[in-house]
């Protein structure tokens, strides 16, 4: 190593742009209805303005102010004599769709025939998988795409093409399969509760389980911030690395709670498909500490990994408006069961008159406390939709990053409620002999019998997210790769305790989140995307010769090294869906996206970039250019020195700045031209940096990064104890790997050149 300053310098160049992403961030979710209101951070009343705008507009969500789902002016009638056509009119706040990353809400319908007592579940009627005969809307909404599995239970709402915010139908017609009514002579004459879920696509790919066995990330705190425990790994086959549980010490310090580990502190598990996946202590196998699987055992084949497409629920827990109505439909024997007064009752009344609406919610967009595991599952079956297995949790939370201690970042996808405070999750475990046996069926709408291989109660799950009951009624974050069993029986049924001090301390939320894998033959849906290519990549030479001048016509014949216009290059990570942590998130590509070139002439890195960004802006100069619009370039030669430098064009022209390095020379001998064309919305970089500058030889390789800055004016507001400091809101695209202190080699990509 030459200058050990590698790592640090890092951390200075980007390290103080990931703080607001930390693990800090999740523990400020608004769970709590009381936090949700005392929220001053504005993060609510947008959404709440765009539906009340749009109830004024629309005329779907009348006199309300949503900050969720809402379906209203639901009406059933006749079409032909094998269906019926069902209509209406829905809204939602916070939805988006670019490429692969979008939301979609899970309608299905229950219907009463006249004069009859219960409710029965529709089946649709559908020719084909997207967008079948007879589902549309009225011109005017946002224009949606249909797609309804093939066992017809319900359909996926999702907006047809690219956009975010609002989402807003009216007239919206589905087809239902009016001979499997049973009770239903006259579909006019028949009432009908249209229900909707939130859901957010987990596109299919690998992914890793566990913890990892690097360095740990330092953006978490022990304690407070949480540490994993019981992590899955990969077995070395080794006996001595066998991880030796060490007993519960719950004496008062939630750190006691770690789990035992050995020296070789073994690799995450790469889940790769869908496969059956031996599990054990054979070298390769899949393990875990303390709550293992079978030892000589698998992971069947239809037990569900992850790796395949799914549907995730966006929220924690059903809502108190599907849970009420989920009530309202079951006998009354079923209700009974199902409902827990001095629980439910917190967010769910139930002075209406029953059948049909004994049960409200006055805030229909609670989260449902105290839900048991079986009050889950009979809600998902009830539904349509299954339980959701520990690696599918990994998945839709950590998505394509690697493995990293210490990790809590938001949901890759966008999944809402991931790893906040005071609320846990409970998939289905891998460790249970009952869970084992799960296969992914999903519910048919029928509440009871659940089908026959998923768990019919806790047994069968697992504690994730935020465990509870930490010796001093701490809440222990278990971050993404932590794993708890359930070790009281508050652990089925849990919410506000009221216990040491104050209404809500002690609060936890048991959540239960449904899914349901993505049905085959939606062709709109693609395999993961947003990984590095870390392999080291020789530069190529331009055909014709290189100029400095922001045209890029000389590198038309290459393919980019990296295409960022997805936003899973996007940070903070917060910033990449709508939801109710930010007014100012990403608009797609055309809001900030970027492709990138590299070539060399034999003596210099030429490095060309084309960002797209609606809105050119930077008012900074010298160091702090990152404070809006700006291309950072980063290297890191093989004495792990680094050279960081940033370009903007500025209202003062165009300033380069110098981030990082040892000493001046590249920054004097390289060079570097910004252009803007307004028209297109595309700012333009061209750089020559000279290898000798920043110590990189042929067949030397050299790591690179690239992070791409965006201020479009917005503002954002700091907390600074009670006040509430006004900050620009500077997003940017990232390539490279998603932590980057401590420094890893590895997780970057690298070039070399011909000598
Ligand atoms: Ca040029
Ligand atoms: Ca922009
Ligand atoms: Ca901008």
């Amino acid at each position: 190593m030459g200058r050990g300053g590698g790592c640090a310098a890092i951390m200075i160049a980007c390290g103080i742009l990931l703080v607001t992403a930390g693990a800090g961030y999740a523990q400020k979710a608004p769970e709590k209805k009381a936090d949700k209101k005392a929220d001053v951070t504005g993060k609510s009343d947008v959404v709440e303005e765009a539906a009340v705008e749009s109830s004024n507009r629309m005329a779907v969500v009348t006199g309300e102010a949503a900050t969720g789902l809402r379906i209203r002016n639901v009406a059933l009638a006749p079409r032909d004599a094998d269906s019926a056509t069902v209509t209406f009119d829905m809204a939602w706040t916070n939805s988006w769709r670019y490429g692969n990353a979008f939301d979609a809400v899970w309608v299905f319908f229950k219907v009463r025939g006249d004069g009859q007592a219960g409710w029965e579940h529709a089946r649709l009627l559908a020719d084909k998988v997207q967008n079948p005969a007879g589902f549309g809307q009225e011109q005017g909404g946002t224009p949606l795409e249909f797609v309804v599995p093939e066992d017809r239970v319900g359909l996926f709402v999702r907006r047809a093409g690219p956009g975010d915010g609002l989402t807003s139908a009216r007239k919206v017609t589905a087809v239902l399969d009016r001979k499997a009514l049973k009770g239903v002579t006259d579909p006019a004459k028949a009432s009908i509760k249209a229900i909707g879920i939130e859901m957010v696509f987990i596109p299919e790919g690998a992914f890793y389980v566990g913890r990892g066995n690097g360095l740990p990330s330092k953006f978490a705190g022990k304690g407070s911030g949480g540490t994993e425990q019981n992590w899955i790994y990969k077995h070395n086959g080794k006996a001595k690395d066998t991880a030796v549980p060490l007993p519960w010490r719950n004496g008062g310090d939630v750190d006691s709670w770690a789990a035992g580990m050995t020296r070789a502190d073994p690799p995450p598990f790469r889940i790769e498909s869908e496969n059956a996946i031996p599990t054990g202590t054979k070298k390769g196998a899949l393990w875990a500490v303390n709550f293992t699987p079978e030892d000589g055992g698998e992971l069947p084949a239809g037990f569900p990994k992850g790796f395949a497409a799914f549907y995730s629920m966006k929220r924690i827990a059903p809502t108190a408006g599907q849970y009420a109505e989920f009530l309202n439909t079951l006998t009354e024997a079923q209700a009974k069961k199902r409902f827990y007064p001095h629980g439910h009752g917190m967010d769910i009344r139930s002075d209406g008159v029953a059948p049909a609406d004994k049960y409200s919610a006055p805030d229909p967009d609670a989260l449902t406390q105290w839900l048991s595991f079986t009050d889950g599952a009979v809600f998902a079956a009830w539904a349509g939709l299954r339980p959701s297995t520990e690696l599918e949790f990994e998945k839709m939370y950590r998505g394509v990053r690697p493995a990293i201690p210490n990790d809590a970042m938001p949901s890759c996808y966008g999944v809402g409620d991931t790893g906040v405070a005071g609320v846990y999750e409970r998939p289905v475990s891998i460790a249970s002999a009952t869970g084992r046996t799960f296969q992914g069926t999903h519910g048919l709408g029928v509440p009871e019998p659940l089908p026959t291989d998923w768990p019919a109660d806790l047994r069968g799950a697992i504690l994730r997210s935020d465990y509870f009951y930490g010796a001093s009624w701490a809440p222990v974050h278990l971050l993404i790769g932590g794993r708890m069993n359930a070790v009281t029986a508050n652990a089925d049924r849990h919410g506000f305790t009221g216990t040491g001090g104050g209404p809500h301390a002690g609060w936890t939320l048991a959540g239960w989140r449904g899914a349901r894998t993505s049905p085959a033959g939606d062709a709109a849906v693609a395999p993961v995307t947003g990984e590095l290519d870390v392999q080291v990549r020789r530069l190529p030479r331009l055909a014709k010769p290189f100029q400095l001048d922001g045209a890029l016509d000389e590198w038309a014949a290459l393919k980019p090294v990296a295409v960022l216009d997805s936003p899973i290059f996007l940070f903070p990570v917060h910033e990449r869906y709508p939801s109710v942590f930010t007014k100012t998130w990403w608009h797609g590509p055309k809001d900030l996206s970027a492709k990138v070139w590299l070539a060399t002439d034999g003596t210099a890195l030429l490095i060309a970039a084309e960002v797209t960004d609606d809105r050119q802006r930077n008012e900074k100069t010298g160091n702090e250019i990152y404070i809006g619009d700006c291309m950072q370039v980063g290297l890191v030669n093989q004495e792990a020195v680094q050279w960081n430098l940033g370009a903007a064009l500025t209202s003062n022209g165009v300033v380069v700045a110098q981030f990082d390095g040892p000493n001046e020379a590249l920054l004097k001998s390289g060079a570097c031209v910004v252009k803007r064309d307004d028209a297109a919305g595309v700012t333009r970089y061209e750089w020559r940096l000279p290898f000798a500058d920043f110590g990189v030889g042929p067949e030397q390789p050299c790591v690179y990064y690239f992070n791409f800055f965006d201020d479009d004016g917005n503002m954002t507001v700091k907390r600074n104890g009670n006040e509430l400091l006004p900050v620009p809101q500077v997003r940017r695209l990232q390539w490279g790997p998603e932590r980057t202190e401590p420094f890893l080699r590895p997780y970057y990509p690298k070039f070399d050149f011909a000598p």
